[in-house]
């Protein structure tokens, strides 16, 4: 997962502050934005509070694996509370039914005590009938608020897939969204997934000890593979599966996958044969 750039930031604003300090005002506030690289996704306005939602890499919510950092701004002295508790709940309204997608803890920052980070992993994007929203539950200064926003939530613009909800054949919904890589090289890449199980409509869970096979081929160019990649096993540290995945140039990639559960029993996905030339279970890149 990302490394939060905040220090840097921090650092680069100090630098300009310095230099322009002639306007004699000492006050702390909004003098340092540790957002200030990041971009704006959302902005949800409530309570007398602005809830603001950051992303390093998006502008909006895109199926699959969205990083996210959240802050909470006083409307009336625009300063942002330290250390909010905060908790959030994003919910699909389908026409049959609604339900919720795998999501994290929001914890504050190292860096920023004002700044809180998580993810949410949307397996579907939202369509003219069918929408996302989300609610946020959060105490500062010691009362507690809730808000409930609708989100649009579409597919990422290059149209790959980074995220597989999918029924395993052991008759469990699971949810595998890909972390990693985000930068992908001509090189062998650090790979990252996050798997879930799906509890109920709106609870999922951390699957513990599976493992992920891996068979990245590239389909435009006789379906060749690449060597020297390693199936995703389980980082107890991450709660993530990680592996190496080899790619011996650019272009399009399909990354066959195979879902095993601890003894080995294959719950979604096929090997890659003559007469079989992709799995069922699969990530996509272009680069
Ligand atoms: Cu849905």
């Amino acid at each position: 997962m990302k490394t939060i750039k905040l220090g840097l930031i921090t650092f680069i604003a100090a630098i300009g502050l310095s230099s322009c300090s002639s306007d004699g005002d000492d006050s702390p506030k909004n003098e340092i934005d540790p957002l200030a690289e990041f971009n704006l996704v959302t902005n949800i306005t409530a309570n007398g509070h602005s809830l603001e939602l950051y992303s390093e890499e998006k502008t909006g919510f895109t199926t699959g694996y969205n990083e996210l950092f959240v802050r909470i701004k006083n409307t009336a002295d625009d300063t942002y509370y330290a250390n909010p508790e905060i908790t959030w709940l994003p919910v699909m309204h389908m026409m049959s039914m609604n339900h919720s997608c795998p999501i994290s803890e929001l914890n504050i920052t190292d860096d920023y005590d004002t700044v809180a980070k998580g993810y949410i992993v949307f397996q579907m994007p939202g369509n003219a009938d069918e929408f996302w929203d989300i609610t946020f539950t959060y105490t500062v200064a010691g009362q507690e608020f809730s808000v409930t926003e609708t989100i649009d939530v579409t597919a990422p613009s290059d149209g790959k897939q980074t995220v597989s909800s999918f029924m395993g054949s052991d008759e469990t919904r699971y949810v595998l969204a890909m972390v990693e890589p985000t930068d992908p090289e001509v090189a062998v890449n650090d790979i990252e997934a996050l798997l879930y199980k799906m509890d109920s409509m709106m609870s999922f869970s951390h699957v513990e000890n599976y493992s992920v096979a891996l068979d990245p081929r590239m389909p435009g160019m006789g379906n060749h593979s690449s060597p020297n990649n390693e199936d995703l096993t389980y980082d107890a540290a991450s709660k993530s599966y990680k592996g190496k995945l080899s790619l011996t140039m650019t272009g399009y990639w399909k990354l066959n996958l195979k879902l095993l559960n601890s003894t080995g029993e294959v719950l979604k996905g096929e090997d890659i044969t003559e007469e079989n030339e992709a799995s069922s279970l699969y990530f996509e890149l272009e680069f």
